[in-house]
């Protein structure tokens, strides 16, 4: 059973004045509230998800629900939810989690440290009783890196301590906060194939840049490049570059959808846009024994 350690015992061993704490939050969730002298952001041990990021002097980079619900054994909406070992609908099993079990398992605290130019590290560690009562992924361990810098990297590792292959999906799904989504446009995937979820996961191509007039929800393949989210309204760029991942999904539910999520304000999709770093059910890795795996994702403000 996770050992749910008390807010001073976390502050005691892993808090840094001036850069780390620890405090109570929505849900009587643990968040660790870090910041520096470029940013500050804030990470829910419950999902391991980071839930606020914001740029000193600049409206918020990570987009939140104001409707999240903060309860075990629901994802908290918004953010960056760590969608682990599977991306999307469980491949045969549907008792388990859409997106697997990471965002909604706890997670603890394995290191804190401060860097070179106040860099913050936070390195957490996945419930493993969690992890162990999937069998074909028992014994494999997952820990996720954050660091706040200049801009913000996560860095999801997988460890395959088994003498068994494994076939691993996920995604860091972030949730990007645009000013006006109808004045937003996404940039790094224009020639670019994608598999259209809501046209039967038809193949297209991307023959300009990205903008959303309407639902959307792709799996843009083989591409490792780097995306640039132009958000004219607030007159900036997100630059959002990623690593270990071969598909980048993105998807925006528009009103329709929006309205039928209970966590989801109707208008909420007029000020978000998810670009995630993703291994999808096409594009798995297979992690050999004794393998770790890294999925990346940096976002930053240029
Ligand atoms: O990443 C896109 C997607 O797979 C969409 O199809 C939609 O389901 C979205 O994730 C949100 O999923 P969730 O389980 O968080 O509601």
């Amino acid at each position: 059973m996770f050992k749910k350690e008390t807010i001073k015992a976390y502050n005691q061993e892993y808090g840094i004045a001036d850069f780390i704490e620890f405090n109570e939050g929505a849900g009587g969730f643990t968040f660790v509230h870090i910041k520096n002298n470029h940013a500050e952001a804030q990470i829910s041990l419950y999902g391991g998800q980071v839930t606020h990021y914001q740029p000193f002097g600049e409206e918020p980079v990570v987009w939140i629900s104001p409707l999240a619900e903060f309860k075990y054994g629901k994802a908290i909406r918004g953010g960056i939810p760590i969608c682990w070992p599977w991306f999307g609908p469980h491949l045969y099993d549907t008792k388990q989690p859409q997106h697997g079990v990471a965002r909604v398992s706890n997670w603890s605290v394995v290191n804190t440290c401060i860097l070179q130019d106040q860099q913050v590290k936070v390195v957490l560690r996945c419930d493993q009783d969690v992890i162990d009562q999937l069998t074909e992924w028992k014994g494999v361990t997952l820990e996720l890196t954050i660091i706040l810098g200049r801009a913000l990297t996560l860095e999801l590792c997988t460890y395959n301590h088994t003498s068994v292959k494994k076939s691993l999906g996920g995604a860091l799904h972030s949730y990007l906060f645009v000013q006006d989504i109808n004045q937003a446009i996404l940039r790094g995937l224009k020639t670019t194939q994608y598999l259209d979820k809501l046209d039967n996961y038809t193949t297209k191509l991307q023959t300009d840049d990205v903008t959303l007039e309407k639902e959307t929800d792709r799996e843009y393949i083989n591409t490792k490049a780097d995306c640039f989210l132009w958000d004219k309204a607030l007159n900036r760029h997100v630059k959002i570059s990623k690593g270990g991942s071969g598909t980048t999904v993105v998807w925006n539910p528009w009103k329709t959808t929006s309205k039928q999520m209970t966590d989801f304000p109707d208008a909420g999709y007029l000020t978000m846009v998810c670009v995630e770093a993703a291994i999808t059910a096409q594009d798995e890795y297979i992690l050999l024994p004794n393998e770790s795996h890294v999925l990346s994702q940096t976002i930053s403000l240029i």
